[in-house]
């Protein structure tokens, strides 16, 4: 008689928690209806509980039949839950969707005068202009190791040239974010192995220090590698010459100096008068009248060699363009911290140009 009452009890239980269910529709009702049946104090506890003054025989029908009941009620649960999930889902999915697929609207003004930003438009141009002297154009990682970035540049540990470029190492302190695109001269010696071959890299690189009107921390360079027979610095001067004219479409006034750099010998720096200030002197020149833009010199025959390159027969020359600069004197943009404001609004001053 008790064991009838008792599969009664768990019968009638079960339909009043199916009848429950049926209505449940968030997970937070879900919660408290698996409170309500099999929480510790629930109502299957409840009567697993009262199990303790059955017989042992009783106890063990009561008991399957209750721990199978408490199966179905979990497996119930998890089933409801997974289909609020997909509910939840479901809802988002319509209210949020974009068709990718479907062609175009007309642009409206704001998308039109949007463009790119002129670090990328100068970029462009400058690797159409390579393309058409016949370089190829590399590519190469941010995350450098010490041999790319120093050692195989002639700059090896604990050489004070280290101390011209600061940056941002890993904890490995084996691994650096670049400081100069010239990483790319020896992998693309690497990589290009039998000369003659030229290219050139643009990209961003990364260095630890304060900014002002022209410098920041993450700007961007493009270097450039030509190897082959017999080239003189006399080639190379009238590279740069030409290169230059290209870029601007006119005469500027530049001048070359000695400049020092591990991986070059001889290494210059190339100046353009600023055109900011038309050589008169500003914070982008710092009152000099001129702005570095384009260091370059004869390959040292250590970093051939370190490229797997034979110094003994041939040789060439290096450059690193400071892109952000050339942007500058290129719009008249008197501080580079404008050109990584990340606003909209100047860089959509370029959209036609
Ligand atoms: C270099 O980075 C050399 N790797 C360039 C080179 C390549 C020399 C091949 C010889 C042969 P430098 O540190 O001077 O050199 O940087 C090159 C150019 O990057 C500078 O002339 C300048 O235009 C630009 N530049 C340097 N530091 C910054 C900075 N903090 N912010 C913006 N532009 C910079």
């Amino acid at each position: 008689m008790r064991e009838k009452n008792m599969i009664e009890k768990l019968k009638e239980l079960e339909a009043s928690f199916t009848a429950l269910l049926e209505e449940t529709d968030t997970e937070a009702k879900l919660a408290d209806l698996k409170a309500r049946f099999l929480g510790k104090k629930g109502e299957l506890s409840g009567i697993l509980k009262s199990l303790g003054q059955a017989s042992p025989e009783e106890r063990k029908t009561l008991g399957q039949a209750a721990n199978e009941l408490k199966g179905r009620l979990s497996a119930s649960i998890e089933e409801a839950r997974a289909g609020i999930e997909r509910k939840v889902i479901d809802a988002k999915l319509a209210a949020d969707w974009t068709d990718i697929t479907l062609l175009g609207s007309r642009r409206t003004k704001s998308v039109r005068e949007s463009g790119l930003h002129p670090v990328s438009i100068v970029q462009r141009e400058l690797e159409d202009i390579f393309l058409s002297m016949g370089f190829d154009i590399l590519d190469g990682p941010h995350i450098e190791d010490d041999f790319h970035n120093f050692t195989a540049l002639n700059i090896p540990d604990t050489h004070p040239a280290r101390d011209m470029q600061d940056t941002f190492w890993f904890k490995d302190m084996k691994h650096l974010l670049r400081t100069h695109t010239s990483t790319i001269q020896i992998r693309g010696m690497e990589e290009k192995k039998h000369p003659p071959f030229k290219f050139v890299a643009p990209g961003k690189v990364f260095r630890c220090e304060a900014t002002d009107a022209s410098h920041e921390a993450v700007f961007h360079q493009m270097e450039g590698m030509l190897i082959g027979k017999d080239i003189t610095v006399a080639n190379l001067i009238y590279f740069e010459k030409t290169l230059l004219s290209e870029i601007f479409k006119r005469d500027v006034e530049i001048r070359l100096r000695p400049g020092f750099f591990p991986f070059v010998e001889p290494g210059f720096e190339l100046d353009i008068q600023c055109l900011i200030c038309g050589g008169k002197g500003c914070k982008v020149c710092k009152n000099t009248g001129w702005v570095e833009l384009l260091p370059c010199g004869m390959t040292h025959p250590n970093v051939l060699r370190h490229g797997g390159i034979d110094p003994e027969e041939y040789n060439g020359f290096a450059f690193g363009l400071g892109l952000d600069r050339l942007v500058m004197m290129r719009y008249g943009i008197n501080d580079i911290r404008l050109l990584h404001s990340g606003s909209i609004d100047f860089s959509r001053q370029f959209a036609a140009c």
